[in-house]
Formats: C-alpha cells, sequence, structure tokens
C-alpha cells in the first residue's frame, strides 16, 4: 500500500489547536455555522449534523431545510436555528464555514444552490454525502471555487467521484484520497477504518483513532458537523479536517468504552464530541 511520506493523526498535534478559551468571549465569537441540510425523510442527517457541530463549540448553528421539516429539527436540536433553503442563499456571507450535503437528497435544485455556495465566498465549506453525489459530474465547480473546500467521501462516494469501483477506492487508500484533491483543489477525507486526510499542499495524513462501532447510520453527518464547528472557529481546512476526524474517532471510541461497539448508534458519537475536546 502506498503509505509513505504520511503523518499520524495524533493528540498532541490536535491539541495545537484547542486552546481554553478567553473569559470574556461571547458566542459571536465562537463560530457562526450553516448546515445545508435534511429532506423528508432524512432529517435525522442534519439533526445530527447540528448536534455534533454544537457540541464542538460552534457558538451560532443555523439549518438550512424545507421549511415542512422545521419542527423536526427544532425539537432534534432545540439549540439550533432553521432557515428555509431559498432564505438562506439570500446572505451566505455572514457564515464562518459552511457544511452542505447530509441528507440533502438528489432534487437538482440543490445542485444549483451547492453552486452558488461554493462561488459566492471564500471561506471554509465542507461538502459531504449529497453535497458531492450533486456535484459528481462537475469537479470542474469544486476545482474553481472560491470556497476553500473539504470534502468528506466514503469509498462509495469516492467511487462517484472518481467514476472507478468501490473496490478500485479501497485498493489504494492515500492514491485516492490524492486523485481526489488532484481532481478539485479541495482537502479530502477519505472516511473509513484508518481514514486518510489529504490537502493541496502535498500533505497526508493517517487519523488514529475510531472503531468499527462506527459503521453506523449517521456517523459520517456528526463528522460533517464537527469538520464545519472547527473551521467556523477558526481552524484553516486542513487542520479542522485532520482534528476534526481525529476527534469524531475519539468521540466513538469513548462511546465503545461504555457501549460495546455493536450497539452505538450515531447520537452517541454526538454527544461525545464535547468530551473528546475535554
Ligand atoms: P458498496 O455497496 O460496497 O459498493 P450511499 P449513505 C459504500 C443520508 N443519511 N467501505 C458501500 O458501497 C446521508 O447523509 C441519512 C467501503 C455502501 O453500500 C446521505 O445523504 C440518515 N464501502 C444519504 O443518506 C442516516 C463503503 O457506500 C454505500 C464504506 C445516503 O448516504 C443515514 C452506501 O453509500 C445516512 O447518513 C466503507 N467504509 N462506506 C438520516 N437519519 O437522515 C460506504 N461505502 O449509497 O451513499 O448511502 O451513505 O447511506
Ligand atoms: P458515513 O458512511 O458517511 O456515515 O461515514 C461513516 C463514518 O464512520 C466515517 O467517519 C468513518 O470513518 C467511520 N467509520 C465507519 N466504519 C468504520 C470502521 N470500521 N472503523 C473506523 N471508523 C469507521
Ligand atoms: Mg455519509
Amino acid at each position: 500500500k502506498n503509505l509513505k511520506n504520511y503523518s499520524l493523526i495524533t493528540k498532541s498535534y490536535v491539541n495545537t489547536f484547542i486552546r481554553k478559551r478567553d473569559k470574556d468571549i461571547h458566542k459571536g465569537d465562537c463560530g457562526r455555522v450553516l448546515i445545508v441540510a435534511g429532506s423528508k425523510g432524512m432529517a435525522g442527517a442534519a439533526v445530527l449534523s447540528a448536534r455534533a457541530a454544537l457540541r464542538t463549540g460552534a457558538g451560532l448553528v443555523r439549518v438550512s431545510i424545507p421549511e415542512e421539516l422545521f419542527p423536526i429539527l427544532q425539537i432534534g436540536v432545540p439549540e439550533a436555528t432553521c432557515i428555509s433553503r431559498e432564505r438562506s442563499m439570500q446572505d451566505l456571507m455572514q457564515y464562518h464555514a459552511i457544511a452542505a450535503g447530509p441528507g440533502l437528497g438528489d432534487d437538482e435544485k440543490n445542485g444549483l444552490y451547492l453552486k452558488k455556495i461554493l462561488e459566492c465566498r471564500d471561506k471554509p465549506v465542507v461538502l459531504d454525502a449529497d453535497g458531492l453525489n450533486l456535484l459528481k459530474d462537475d469537479l470542474d465547480a469544486m476545482k474553481n471555487a472560491k470556497a476553500k473546500l473539504i470534502l468528506t467521501p466514503h469509498p462509495g462516494e469516492a467511487a462517484r467521484l472518481l467514476s472507478v469501483s468501490t473496490q478500485a477506492i479501497n485498493q489504494d487508500r492515500v492514491k485516492s484520497a490524492w486523485e481526489l484533491t488532484a481532481a478539485t483543489g479541495a482537502v479530502t477525507v477519505l472516511k473509513g477504518a484508518d481514514t486518510v486526510v489529504a490537502t493541496p499542499e502535498g500533505k497526508t495524513y493517517i487519523n488514529t483513532t475510531g472503531n468499527p462501532g462506527m459503521a453506523t447510520g449517521g456517523s459520517g453527518d456528526v463528522l460533517t458537523g464537527v469538520i464545519a464547528a472547527l473551521a467556523g472557529q477558526g481552524l484553516d481546512p486542513e487542520a479542522a479536517a485532520a482534528a476534526g476526524v481525529y476527534l469524531h474517532g475519539l468521540a466513538g471510541d469513548m462511546a465503545a468504552q461504555v457501549l460495546g461497539e455493536y450497539g452505538i448508534i450515531a447520537s452517541d458519537i454526538a454527544t461525545r464530541i464535547a468530551l473528546a475536546i475535554k
């Protein structure tokens, strides 16, 4: 396997980015994050991303979601505010970071919104799940984006982006992450056991946390919220991606310690992001 010239993501690496909060800090200082997620039948993905962003310390989290799903969001995560998808596109500049894709579905209108998000601002944008699927035939939109992009595909999504099989992606995961970064200019987080992070500057990281208990629906939606919240709090895309996968895996390890690997659900991971940071 192509594992030369990589760095392991360790506790001491992540520690350099997690500082004690200033005594007089307020929520406006802690990152305003927009999460463009959820559709009918997949509101849970938006709930999980929003909870994870809050547990990572984001000061203000807003969820862009169809209005009919507001009640689900407001009950599932009362700390977050909701905005309709149309309205959210009118004022994208105010957010320190945007995450787009969890549970978004395949409505092509969302593809147009995604392009607007990529084009209008030079701040961090995390693309995951259907956010990646909707743009899979237009990698140039990613390459030409004004936004600082972080992609978080699982091997199935990476396969769709590169038009190869899932097996081919996993045959050489470092090479696959590199190919995605080369094709898009983005920081790539190729998920799965031993998550790989590849950066446009040529660095490769491999995560050291996480366990098979994390192979459960919604686990990746949690990661999206974590990375967006770290980027919203000022970490550059490389640090947000690498620290994010470490903290997400550590939260999964903490959940496994108490619950075992079989019974973990994504909510358990989201809650424990707080403990992982602590
Ligand atoms: P195969 O079969 O091996 O070729 P999909 P999804 C592959 C939302 N969710 N190693 C594998 O492919 C998401 O946010 C909503 C190897 C697998 O069959 C999305 O928007 C939830 N292969 C949407 O659902 C909770 C791997 O990918 C295929 C792999 C669809 O997302 C659930 C599945 O990928 C979900 O998060 C690995 N480590 N990991 C909610 N409660 O609202 C994945 N694969 O078809 O993209 O489906 O990931 O479930
Ligand atoms: P998704 O498929 O988008 O829900 O993402 C799954 C998340 O769980 C990613 O962060 C993966 O890295 C993680 N994950 C899934 N399976 C494993 C595994 N066997 N070991 C470690 N992490 C895993
Ligand atoms: Mg996913």
